[in-house]
């Protein structure tokens, strides 16, 4: 069977922080179907880009089977993943971007992001991958350098240099 391996990053900053990410994990098996091939640790680092309670964060390596082309699959996933954060509290109404068009950040009990989908380039209106801003995230790329296979490294090396 084709497989793609799909890395996630997933931080938690509220409430039970470690038990929110291990029930993500056992929602994500029970959305996709199967357990991770490869979980990194959980780190645990200052919330970056706003004030607020420090985070941790795990990377989680799944291995999907194909199914329909990359952008439907990856938009599916999205939907999955979304419906998981609401399913466990996340509010979704929150402002994505303050008054002079910067992002801006809410503490949150569960944040599950698509870093990358095999090696695909994918830019819709609800889904830019790869994650367009694990270049500046430490609290990404740790876990992530842990649990990658030599495909991603060497198909993304700027990120792993
Ligand atoms: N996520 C953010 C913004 N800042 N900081 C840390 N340490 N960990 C995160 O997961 C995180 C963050 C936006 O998703
Ligand atoms: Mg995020
Ligand atoms: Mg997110």
């Amino acid at each position: 069977m084709t497989r793609v391996e799909v890395y996630l990053g997933l931080g938690s900053n509220l409430g039970s922080r470690e038990v929110n990410l291990l029930q993500a994990v056992n929602r994500l098996d029970e959305a996709l179907g199967m357990h991770p091939e490869r979980i990194s640790r959980i780190i645990e680092t200052p919330a970056q880009g706003f004030e607020g309670p420090a985070f941790l964060n795990m990377c989680l390596l799944y291995r999907l089977p194909v199914d329909g082309t990359p952008v439907e699959q990856a938009t599916a996933l999205l939907r999955t993943v979304k419906g998981i954060e609401a399913a466990m509290g996340r509010k979704a109404d929150e402002p994505l971007f303050g008054p002079d068009g910067e992002r801006l950040y809410h503490n949150r009990i569960i944040d599950i992001d698509i870093l990358y989908f095999g090696n695909e380039h994918i830019e819709t209106e609800e889904l830019t991958i790869p994650h367009p801003r694990i270049g500046e995230r430490d609290f990404v790329k740790k876990p992530l350098k842990e649990i990658s296979k030599p495909a991603l490294r060497s198909a993304f090396p700027e990120i792993f240099a």
